[in-house]
């Protein structure tokens, strides 16, 4: 029988079903629970504990010491703590869009949480062509919320610095300026280029001078420009979604960094379902996501505009043109983030299933082209990306290439 107050280990399925037991009062005495291990992303271990009588359900996350992808990954287990925090925090911002937390255990690294087995995976539902008529009015409103009344323009300015030393999360910030920002850009040995596309990244992505140069300016604004408390990896494979419903999950990568860093990864993430669908779907699917990622844009500054008048508490931020000004950065930062994950998920360490699962060589090599096509100009002209229509225009001329 496992003791959970000794000291910390990672639990296998029996073990998280003695945790349950002996910590959490969530099901009843006689409760017959069933456990399996259901985690497919790169850092943590996730058990669905489901009682077989109520089919009452709950999920534990834990980290472990080293990320699954790969143990060169050492990490502490505090991003549990990190997790836990600001799915808390997000639930008051943004009511309804993330998860209910349910228990943080400190010792065990481990988070309790509601179990959303009824939505699914965006990144594999888009796959399978599906269309979620309502996710950009949800994400917008979950981005407009948690990045705004997060940062100095809504928060009293001694307030907000607690935030930020509470959210210092130096290890996965590391991988984010690694993976991100600085691998993809040269011939790093940590890289995984798919053989079809060497020559190309080499080219067009490794031998451009100008290119780096821009990467380096990004790099030390991420790290430097502590803007808002981001969720920090919200790609597609970080929503459950269904119909009426969107939850964002996962926030282990949250620091105070800069805005556009999320809405970035959103737009980028639905550019990888559209270079996939271009190739494997229905070409309603592809104007679908066109149409999606515009309105993305499009609402994400018609609410952050809203909820600035609404909440600002500094007077200089009510200057006329401020707002405007301010928006105008998290745009141009938008488009370089969307840039960075677009070449980081085909050069780098961890890829898309979007584009990986693309089997036919030739195809895939096309469809890297286009990504990193896109990438490039997201990058290199950052401040030309001010509406949903700018962004929608540059991935169809990247995939009219
Ligand atoms: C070592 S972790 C690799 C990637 O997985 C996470 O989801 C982040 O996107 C990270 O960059
Ligand atoms: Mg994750």
């Amino acid at each position: 029988m496992a003791v959970f107050t000794d000291g910390y280990f990672t639990m296998n399925e029996d073990e998280a079903i003695e945790f349950t037991k002996a910590k959490l009062g969530f099901f009843p005495a006689d409760a017959e629970l069933t456990c399996k291990e259901i985690g497919d992303g790169n850092l943590n271990y996730v058990f669905r504990v489901v009682d077989v009588n109520s089919g009452k359900s709950i999920i534990i996350k834990q980290a472990g010491p080293v990320a699954r992808i790969s143990d060169e990954f050492k990490l502490s287990p505090d991003r549990n703590r990190i997790e836990s925090e600001i799915l808390s925090l997000q639930d008051k911002l943004a009511p309804g869009f993330v998860p209910k937390m349910y228990h943080y255990d400190p010792i065990m690294n481990c988070c309790v949480m509601e179990d959303l087995s009824d939505h699914e995976i965006m990144r594999g539902a888009l796959m399978k062509h599906k269309q979620f008529p309502l996710f950009a009015d949800h994400i917008s409103t979950f981005m407009a919320q948690t990045l705004l009344l997060t940062s100095d323009v809504a928060m009293g300015h001694k307030e907000k610095k607690e935030l930020v030393k509470s959210f210092i999360n130096p290890e996965l910030c590391e991988i984010s300026e690694d993976l991100v920002y600085t691998e993809p850009f040269y011939d790093c040995p940590r890289n995984d280029v798919f053989p079809g596309s060497r020559d190309f990244v080499r080219e067009f992505i490794w031998e451009d001078r100008k290119l780096s140069l821009e990467t380096a300016k990004l790099k030390f604004e991420f790290m430097a420009n502590a803007q808002s408390l981001i969720h920090g990896d919200l790609h597609t494979g970080s929503i459950f979604i269904k119909e009426d419903s969107t939850k964002v999950i996962d926030p282990e990568f949250a620091f105070y960094g800069p805005a556009g860093y999320d809405v970035g990864n959103v737009v980028a993430n639905l550019i990888f379902a559209y270079v996939n669908a271009l190739f494997t779907g229905p070409s309603d699917q592809v104007e679908y996501l066109e149409r999606t990622i515009s309105e993305v844009i499009d609402l994400f500054k018609e609410k952050f505009l809203a909820l600035w008048d609404e909440n600002s508490v500094e007077r200089t931020a009510r200057y006329e043109g401020f707002r405007e000004y301010y928006l105008d950065s998290i745009l141009r930062d938008t488009a370089a983030v969307a840039g960075l994950e677009l070449c980081r998920r085909i050069i780098g360490l961890a890829h898309v299933k979007d584009i990986t699962s693309i089997e036919q060589p030739e195809t895939r090599a096309m469809a890297e082209k286009i990504c990193l096509t896109a990438g490039k100009e997201f990058i290199l002209n950052r401040e030309l990306f001010k509406t949903g229509g700018d962004f929608a225009k540059a991935i169809r001329q990247s995939a009219a290439v």
